[in-house]
């Protein structure tokens, strides 16, 4: 046990724990391999992430229908051309971008697309995850997994069963935001419910819910909710998550995400880069903890003003998880900014951080920026303690970095058997 007195030393501790810490990823966007063409990676997919798509729009006077119309490659030379040559590339995604060809070791000071297209060409998906992986010191990803989605249900009907590193989330926005349509899509597959919402109702959406929990073994239930989301009250979101998804939720042990805070499409055109921001309320997450305490629930919000009165509801509930700087949090100085405000008000009880990563090369920039950041809010707030006379040792750090990034999620959604320290 080496113990540590200085800020030099514990800079050192900090950043030698937080580099060796092996992470899991618990909300991504990722596909296991053997999902096919769902896992993206290479450089015209990075180019083409949609917070990329929104950012060319500010520097290019195409027409949005005519940018959807260019090849997946014509789309990213545009966003090279218009974001890194016309002008410096110094915006989140994109030095995202640079950061995640640098992580390949390429030549950044080339700037040349074309030699980079090709490096990606040499590779085929099964090694790409595991170099990415590697790079980026992931060793377990959290999908989002979408029974409504075309592409994705038949996989999982065909008796597919995902890579080990790889772990489900059931995603049910469809379910939750636009049931009025959903119903019809259930009664197709054999879900029986009736217009009215009766008890065959609820059992038949009760048994959707365990026929894909039982396909899909998912880590947990998660659902995006719009900024103006209210629980309960009169409609069949609110009717579904008392009826289904609560008792679900404590039957299978599988708990229920909320992402709240989203404006989603108000600029349509844009598709996912069309989504927008609104600031939520809080109370129907605190009347859900308060009246459900055997329920346990996993929160992120979208809105910087949320941020505070979400630290303050988890001093109120241990059935609440805090996770992640959520999408429009993810830049620098918001991660800096909530990620102090929550070791203040809940130490190291949380999950700092989470990707999003669409593309599978995104880990490599998502991980290695908000670890640097991560990095310093620890050093400061151990810094703060030393100066107490409070003695740290090494081990203790190992340990809380080892929380931070793998083991509070996993403690939390019942599976201490990945609950590790020192590997
Ligand atoms: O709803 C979500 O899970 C969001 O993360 C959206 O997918 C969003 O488009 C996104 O990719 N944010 O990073
Ligand atoms: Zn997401």
């Amino acid at each position: 046990m080496t113990q540590i007195t200085n800020r030099e030393q514990l800079t050192a501790a900090v950043n030698a724990a937080i580099r060796k810490q092996k992470i899991t990823d618990m909300h991504t966007h990722l596909y296991s391999p053997n999902f096919g063409e769902l896992l993206l990676w290479g450089v015209d997919e990075l180019l083409t992430y949609h917070y990329l798509v929104a950012e060319v729009m500010r520097w290019s006077d195409i027409p949005v229908e005519d940018f959807w119309k260019l090849s997946k490659q014509e789309q990213a030379s545009l966003i090279w051309q218009k974001l890194f040559i016309e002008h410096s590339p110094i915006s989140e995604a994109c030095r995202g971008v640079l950061t995640t060809l640098q992580g390949f070791g390429l030549d950044i000071a080339s700037r040349n697309l074309d030699e980079y297209r090709k490096y990606f060409s040499r590779f085929d998906s099964y090694s790409q995850v595991d170099r990415v992986l590697q790079l980026s010191n992931v060793d377990h990803v959290v999908m989002t997994n979408d029974p409504f989605d075309d592409r994705e249900r038949p996989i999982w009907l065909s008796g597919t069963k995902p890579d080990p590193r790889f772990h489900a989330a059931l995603r049910i926005d469809p379910l939750l935001n636009d049931y009025a349509n959903t119903k019809h899509r259930l009664r197709e597959w054999g879900y029986h419910v009736d217009d009215a919402w009766t008890q065959k109702s609820v059992d038949e959406v009760r048994r959707f819910l365990k026929d894909w929990i039982g396909r899909m073994n998912p880590v947990y239930m998660a659902v995006s909710l719009p900024y103006d989301f209210q629980y309960p009250d009169d409609s069949d979101r609110s009717r579904i998550i008392t009826d289904c998804i609560l008792p679900i939720s404590r039957e299978t042990g599988v708990p229920f995400a909320l992402m709240i805070g989203v404006n989603r499409r108000v600029h349509p055109a844009l598709g996912d880069a069309g989504d927008s921001v609104g600031k939520a309320s809080i109370k129907p997450l605190e009347y859900m903890l308060s009246r459900y305490p055997e329920n346990r629930f996993i929160t992120t919000f979208l809105s910087r003003e949320n941020q505070h009165e979400l630290c303050v509801l988890g001093r109120k509930f241990r059935n609440l998880l805090i996770f992640g700087c959520w999408w429009f949090m993810n830049n620098p100085v918001i991660i800096n900014e909530i990620t102090r405000m929550r070791t203040e008000l809940l130490g190291l009880s949380i999950v700092p951080q989470h990707s999003d990563a669409r593309v599978l090369d995104q880990l490599i920039y998502k991980w290695s920026h908000s670890k640097e950041i991560i990095a310093n809010v620890l050093i400061d707030k151990y810094n703060d303690i030393l100066r107490t006379g409070w003695v740290i040792e090494t081990a203790e750090i190992e340990r809380d970095v080892a929380d931070l990034f793998r083991n509070n999620f996993w403690r939390f959604v019942g599976r201490n058997d990945m609950v590790k320290y020192g590997e």
